[in-house]
């Protein structure tokens, strides 16, 4: 058959696999997902002109101001923050909404509909990197509310394990912006089109490659490491200790950035427990959840070291969890660690 001239362009593809699922499910295809999906690659489309203009333009440095996780916010983090809710809110899919930016639940009030999508976002991740050009990214969950008919969003649609999510994916904007994505049925990468301001398909059904040859964590921390995890990043860095083992490093220290590498080479990213607090850094809601769910559609799978990431009941919008996530025989290694070191072998 002629390859045909015009590409897959999101939209398409999302009313397509929406079709498939209401075959599987016998319910009626309202559209109402891809609509979503395309508001969000909208908000993506615009964050994207402004992290690429923002070089040029007098929009980096602090805002001055410190978010939920302590940290300085950069002026892009509250655009793409205030454009993420502007767009969603006004998409009339979305009922509810939290961000990493925002302390609280963030509601869809009249005049504008609730829909029926419970969303959590990371609006800007990676942001301290903006300033040295350094690819970040947007990362996004979606669950269907709890009450199909109810009116306003409460913060109980968000606060479910990532085991229920209808989607996730995420933003990644760099030598080109890219937005992957998955509802349970593979996981698909668009890139976009700047020319015509389209997602178009550019990686089908993405599969975590066999070979873990890439380890990725900020060494920095090791003092800060359980014995466990110290034992583990010596065994994959050793040249010759058998499976899993003689990998290279890499760490970029943007989330999304390394993720996508793993993702598409083969890795394992690990921001462990503090031996200390016994807490990770990074955030279930809208960072560990949404990635082991694409983590797990495309082969891999995500854990604490103790838990798997997806069955984790969120007990706050900004819970930290420590995260390892990859290829799933490396993430599983280290649960045996995690393991040996609990039963004192
Ligand atoms: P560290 C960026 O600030 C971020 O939230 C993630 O994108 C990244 O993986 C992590 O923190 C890097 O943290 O402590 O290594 O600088």
């Amino acid at each position: 058959m002629e390859k045909s001239q015009v590409g897959t362009t999101l939209t398409h593809h999302a009313l397509v696999s929406q079709r498939a699922h209401a075959k599987r499910t016998g319910e009626q295809p309202a559209g109402d997902f891809s609509e979503l999906l395309n508001q969000i690659a909208v908000a993506g489309k615009i964050i994207s002109a402004e992290v690429n203009m923002a070089g040029l333009a007098d929009i980096l440095g602090v805002a001055g101001r410190t978010n939920v996780q302590g940290e300085e916010v950069m002026k892009l983090d509250v655009f793409a923050n205030n454009t993420l809710v502007e767009v969603l809110r006004r998409s009339g899919h979305v009922c509810i909404m939290a961000s990493e930016e925002v302390d609280d639940p963030i509601d869809v009030p009249a005049p504008h509909y609730p829909g029926k999508y419970a969303i959590a976002f990371d609006p800007l991740d990676g942001s301290s990197n903006i300033d040295v050009n350094v690819n970040i990214g947007t990362i996004f969950s979606i669950h269907r509310r709890r009450d199909p008919y109810g009116t306003r969003g409460k913060a109980d649609d968000l606060l479910r394990p990532g085991s229920e999510l209808a989607a996730a994916g995420y933003i990644i904007y760099g030598s080109s912006t890219m937005l992957v994505y998955s509802t349970g049925h593979g996981v698909h990468g668009f890139t976009l089109d700047p020319s015509i301001g389209e997602f178009l398909l550019s990686h089908e059904d993405i599969t975590i490659p066999e070979k873990c040859g890439t380890y990725s964590v900020n060494e920095g921390n090791s003092s800060k490491w359980t014995p466990a995890t110290q034992k583990f990043v010596e065994h994959v860095k050793a040249p010759d200790a058998g499976a899993l083992s003689g990998m290279k490093s890499r760490y970029i220290g943007s989330l999304v950035a390394d993720f996508h590498r793993n993702l598409l080479k083969g890795g394992i990213f690990l921001y462990p427990a503090d031996a200390e607090t016994g807490e990770g850094k990074l955030r279930l809601l809208y960072e560990a959840a949404p990635l082991a769910f694409i983590a797990k559609h495309a082969g891999g799978y995500a854990s604490t070291g103790h838990d798997a990431i997806l069955d984790i009941e969120p007990d706050g919008l900004h819970q930290r969890v420590p995260l390892i996530i990859g290829n799933r025989d490396a993430v599983e290694l280290y649960e045996r660690r995690v393991g040996d070191e609990k039963s004192g072998s």
